[in-house]
């Protein structure tokens, strides 16, 4: 892709992390960096770790493909290939890919003279990856904690982990995430509807201004948070929901063992009903 004249303006070196001028360049439209190298180099070799596990198994169909932890029996020790080795190996090159990925983002920022927001944002989803199969295995004495790098088989790890605890609904950090996953959602249609509205008005009608747009919530619901606010309330929100999803997770079989059912009887013993 050409440059274009204003992106010469942006394109300076300097502002890395690691590594001074080294990989200090564009390939294209995309920033590579010392994190650019690094996310490749791990991204791809974990892609590769996947195939060769994969030819490995019972199948090459890729809603099938699943590359399991170790058994819990091997703890917290380095499994055989075969049995778990290429998850563990897999787990560390996806722990490298998304951390370069966050530093890349960060010196893209620093580049740019601006905040770190994204970096930091992105940083909770990892934070969520991270307490599912590093933090809590760890915790837990076991890498076989952790879920099987498959499409289906990740999905029936998370409804068995769910039913021992009895159900999953019932713990009450889940029920809070689950709450910041509607309510961004809800957030993010009124905001996006709001824009639309504004600068997608009737044919033949002017563009309007963000006054308008504050006008619409006041009229409405008597209140609105503003321009800027927006973004906060949504950040807040997107972030509440992957960090409070973490917590959850991480809970379960550590701080806290056996049913969530239970976990409410306290609930039901206070004298007061
Ligand atoms: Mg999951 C579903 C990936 C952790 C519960 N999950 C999905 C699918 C996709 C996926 C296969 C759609 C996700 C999506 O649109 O997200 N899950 C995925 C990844 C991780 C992960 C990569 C991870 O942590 C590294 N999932 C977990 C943990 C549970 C979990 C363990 C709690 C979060 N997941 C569920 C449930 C469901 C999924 C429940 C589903 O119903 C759904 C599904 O249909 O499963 C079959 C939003 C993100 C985007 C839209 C951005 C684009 C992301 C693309 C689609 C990801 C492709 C992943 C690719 C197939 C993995 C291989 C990578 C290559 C080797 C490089
Ligand atoms: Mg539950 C978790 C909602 C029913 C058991 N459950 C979650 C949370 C979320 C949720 C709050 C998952 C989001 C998350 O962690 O994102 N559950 C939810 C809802 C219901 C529900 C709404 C419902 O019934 C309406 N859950 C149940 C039932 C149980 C149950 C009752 C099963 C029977 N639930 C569990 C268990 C877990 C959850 C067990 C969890 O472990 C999970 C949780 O909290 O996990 C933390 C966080 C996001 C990530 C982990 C993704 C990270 C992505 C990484 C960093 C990047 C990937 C890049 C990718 C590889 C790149 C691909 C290539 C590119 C596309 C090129
Ligand atoms: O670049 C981005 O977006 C364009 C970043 C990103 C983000 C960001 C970014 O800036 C932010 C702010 C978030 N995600 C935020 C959030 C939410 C809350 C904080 C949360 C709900 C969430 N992201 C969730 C998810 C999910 C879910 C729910 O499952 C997925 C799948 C993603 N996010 C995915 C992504 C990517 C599109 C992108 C991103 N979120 C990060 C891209 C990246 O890290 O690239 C470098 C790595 C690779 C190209 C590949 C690595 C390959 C591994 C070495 C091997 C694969 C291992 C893997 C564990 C196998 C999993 C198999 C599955 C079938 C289970």
């Amino acid at each position: 892709m050409a440059l274009l004249s204003f992106e010469r303006k942006y394109r300076v070196r300097g502002g890395t992390l690691i590594g001074g001028d080294l990989f200090d360049f564009w390939v294209g439209p995309f920033y590579v960096g010392f994190f650019g190298v690094t996310t490749a180099i791990s991204a791809l070799l974990g892609t590769m770790l996947i195939f060769a596990a994969a030819t490995q198994g019972p199948t090459l169909n890729p809603w099938l493909i699943s590359i399991n932890p170790p058994p819990v029996e091997y703890g917290l020790s380095l499994a055989p290939m075969a049995q778990g080795g290429y998850w563990q190996i897999i787990t560390c090159c996806a722990v490298v890919a998304f951390v370069s990925w966050v530093l890349r983002q960060a010196e893209i920022s620093r580049k740019l003279g601006m905040s770190y927001h994204v970096p930091i944002a992105f940083s909770v989803a990892v934070f969520a990856y991270v307490s599912l199969n590093v933090i809590r295995p760890l915790w837990m004495g076991a890498w076989g904690n952790g879920f099987p790098y498959g499409i289906w088989t990740h999905l029936e790890w998370v409804s068995n982990v769910g039913y021992a605890f009895g159900n999953f609904h019932y713990n009450p950090v889940h029920m809070l995430a689950i709450s910041f996953f509607f309510t961004n959602a809800l957030a993010l249609a009124l905001h996006g509807g709001l824009v639309l509205s504004a600068v997608n008005p009737s044919g033949g009608t002017d563009v309007k201004s963000p006054e308008y747009e504050d006008t619409y919530f006041r009229d409405f619901i008597g209140y609105s948070v503003g321009t800027l606010g927006i973004h906060r309330v949504g950040l807040f929100l997107a972030l509440s929901a992957g960090f409070w999803s973490a917590i959850c997770i991480v809970i379960s079989g550590t701080l806290y063992v056996g049913s969530w059912i239970e976990f409410w009887d306290f609930w039901k013993k206070i004298p007061i009903w």
